[in-house]
């Protein structure tokens, strides 16, 4: 359970995602990584059927923090300047996975892919009813972007978590912002730069073709 220091808080997980997006349209890595971190403290109070979901977004994170603090740091200070260096120095498998089986571009297209999920969730939750299924609003969000890269034993599974979703408005509750209609305020006005981080992402993958990295 999340406690003290650790509990969870929306605005903190919010403001980290605000604060990726640089002057430049940059998108730095440390305050993404900062802010699935917050998401992954939330995920872990809702019980250990979200486990297998939360133990691989923590290896992946955990892959991101490695780069971030090896030699090559400076290289992985943002998305653009990782896409750079990896490229131009053949640090990426295009087809298999192979040689560079955890390369920073993949690892990092895998959240971004999530962050798609959360963006439409997140959305969800803010435009849903008051009393409606925080596990249909999750359901849709997930069929709609995540399942279609996944294959069906994780589709399955994640389906079956989602059930244990408590009602839209406990869920905003325990965000720790004060009321449910507080959390949706504030999710308004956080929801344009999450999308925002996951345009320019989307574009610059695109741009360099590595939107199927195996
Ligand atoms: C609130 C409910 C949370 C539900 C999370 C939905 C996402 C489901 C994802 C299922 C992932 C299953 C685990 C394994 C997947 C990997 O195969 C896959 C591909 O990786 P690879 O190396 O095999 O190519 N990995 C992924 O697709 C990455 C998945 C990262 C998911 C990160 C989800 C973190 C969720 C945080 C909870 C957010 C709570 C929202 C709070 C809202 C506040 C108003």
């Amino acid at each position: 359970m999340a406690d003290g220091a650790d509990a969870f808080c929306l605005r903190e997980v919010l403001v980290a995602f605000t604060a990726c997006l640089g002057e430049q349209r940059e998108v730095r890595v440390d305050p993404y990584l900062a802010g699935w971190k917050g998401l992954i403290r939330f995920l872990n109070t809702l019980g250990t059927v979200f486990s297998f979901i939360s133990k691989d977004a923590v290896t992946k994170i955990q892959i991101l923090e490695n780069y971030r603090n090896s030699d090559q740091r400076e290289k992985y200070l943002t998305v653009q300047s990782m896409v750079e260096y990896e490229l131009a120095n053949g640090l990426v498998d295009l087809k298999k996975r192979s040689e560079h089986p955890d390369s920073g571009c993949r690892t990092f297209l895998r959240l971004h892919r999530a962050l798609r999920w959360l963006q439409m969730f997140l959305e969800g939750l803010r435009t849903g009813e008051e009393d409606s299924k925080t596990s249909v609003i999750c359901s849709e969000a997930y069929n709609a972007s995540l399942a279609n890269y996944h294959p069906w034993i994780i589709r399955k599974a994640a389906t079956v978590a989602f059930y244990v979703l408590p009602t839209r408005n406990t869920f905003l509750e325990n965000m720790n912002v004060g009321t449910a209609d507080e959390a949706v305020a504030m999710l308004g006005d956080a929801l344009p730069f999450i999308c925002k981080v996951y345009d320019i992402t989307e574009e610059l993958y695109a741009q360099h073709k590595l939107l199927d990295l195996p």
